[in-house]
């Protein structure tokens, strides 16, 4: 969607755009306050500062952080169910879980106050992608456990926003509501935005009428090119969000309107990116696993808490007037990179490849698998149905095509298998863009 006239609101324009030196001083007294919270409150960051030796009242800058020993999410499940909480269980009003791979859930709480935090750091997400109250919202993220309903549903209702609770499911309803209400704007995960894309035609006969104008979309990783299909097919403009459940959920960081990298809500998380196999800290610019530090939490704050998500940092100031650091569009998390080859590969970038080509649909599985003791993956794309019907020599020339742009992108060889069109399982949630067939050794 091209940009008319951008108009730039701020929830909290003092905090928003606070001179980056004042913002480094309120960054460390909250940092110092949260160290000496947790090391009071909780014996396994007792333990952790003790056992590398950090004197928390020695920590003078960001730059001493270093020291201190990460966080990781099997701290989490080992210390299940209560044992990262700093506040005790009468102060907790809310719990969410994580969806995690694990048999045993990581679960994540809130007091009172966290939760207030939370709905402010939203409003300030809906003010920058240029909400406001007057807009109607549909919420199509999952109620209940996951943060993305809940998380939403504070945030909007915090501006006075109208908002319809859908969450995700019962295509029918989601665009009667849309159609009824005259919703402006839409949340949900980006492959549901997809599934909600090319459903649309069959729901609404006369689309001229909807009132929908943008989409806020996040919880997995998306390329710029779905972007594009997505604002196209539903005529919006879609801003990404990004959150995790053990950081409260959806609003760490998020787009403004000039999209140009996520604002990270740097006076509550202090983001770091570091060498995911070293630890090492990287200089800004780089890529590498962002860790965050919860610096204005009550309930359960984590401290280097690696998210095991890839991308890079940049302070400098956005032309929106927001000083907090900006981190780039997530590339992919460290568990889902594959090595091929020798190769790093995410998922995200076969996703730009294949988003290229207008004669694909923008679904697609990726499997691994294993030939001659060598890993290999197999891109699955569905084409078109106009172009899947002109025949094999059809599908083998485009074969080859995608074949030879995800090589140019990755610098991989791979498979390509062109099936029917919607014969691919689309998400209401988040997507599983990975299926593992290898054998293991
Ligand atoms: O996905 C919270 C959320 C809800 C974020 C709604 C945005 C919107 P979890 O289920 O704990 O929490 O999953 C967190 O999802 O570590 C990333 O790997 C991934 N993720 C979240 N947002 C994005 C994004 C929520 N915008 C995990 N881009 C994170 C890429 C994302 N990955």
């Amino acid at each position: 969607m091209n940009k008319k006239n951008i108009q730039i609101n701020y929830f909290e324009e003092k905090l928003e755009t606070m001179p980056s030196d004042d913002l480094s001083v309120l960054i460390l007294e909250r940092l110092n306050k949260t160290l000496k919270y947790v090391y009071k409150n909780v014996p396994f960051y007792k333990e952790q500062f003790d056992n590398a030796r950090v004197n928390i009242d020695l920590i003078r800058s960001t730059k001493d952080l270093k020291n201190i020993p990460f966080t990781l999410k099997s701290d989490l499940v080992n210390n299940y169910p209560f044992g990262l909480f700093s506040s005790n269980l009468e102060n907790i009003v809310r719990i969410h879980a994580s969806s995690g791979t694990t048999a045993k859930p990581i679960i994540v709480s809130y007091t009172k106050k966290d939760i207030k935090v939370w709905a402010e750091l939203m409003s300030r997400v809906f003010y920058a992608c240029g909400l406001n109250k007057n807009d109607i919202a549909q919420n199509a993220f999952g109620y209940g456990l996951f943060t993305g309903g809940l998380g939403f549903h504070y945030g909007a209702e915090n501006i006075g926003m109208t908002l319809v609770p859908m969450s995700s499911g019962f295509t029918e309803r989601q665009f009667a509501m849309m159609n009824d209400l005259g919703v402006t704007v839409l949340f949900c995960t980006p492959s549901y935005a997809l599934f909600l894309s090319e459903e649309l035609p069959k729901y609404i006969k006369d689309t001229s009428k909807l009132k929908l104008k943008k989409g806020i979309f996040g919880a997995e990783p998306w390329s710029n090119e779905l972007r594009l299909k997505i604002e196209d097919m539903l005529n919006i403009d879609a801003y990404d969000i990004y959150g995790l459940s053990e950081l409260l959920g959806p609003g760490v960081a998020y787009e403004c309107e000039y999209k140009n990298g996520l604002h990270i809500n740097e006076d509550n998380f202090y983001p770091e990116i570091i060498d995911p196999k070293t630890g090492e800290v990287l200089p800004e610019g780089e890529l590498g696993e962002l860790v965050l530090t919860n610096l204005n939490q009550e309930a359960m704050p984590l401290i280097r808490y690696r998210t095991r998500d890839i991308t890079s940092l940049n302070r400098e100031k956005c032309k929106c007037g927001r000083t907090f650091a900006r981190m780039k569009k997530i590339k992919g998390r460290t568990d889902d990179m594959v090595i091929i080859k020798g190769v790093n590969v995410f998922p995200s970038q076969i996703e730009s490849a294949i988003f290229s080509f207008d004669f694909l649909e923008p679904v697609y599985l990726i499997e691994l698998y294993t030939d001659n003791l060598l890993d290999k993956i197999n891109v699955l794309v569905e084409a078109k149905s106009e172009i899947y019907n002109m025949g094999d020599k059809k599908l083998e020339d485009i074969s080859t095509m995608l074949q030879y742009k995800i090589h140019e992108l990755i610098g991989v060889k791979s498979k390509v298998t062109i099936v029917p069109p919607k014969t691919l399982e689309r998400s209401q949630g988040k997507s599983k863009r990975v299926k593992d067939l290898r054998k293991k050794l």
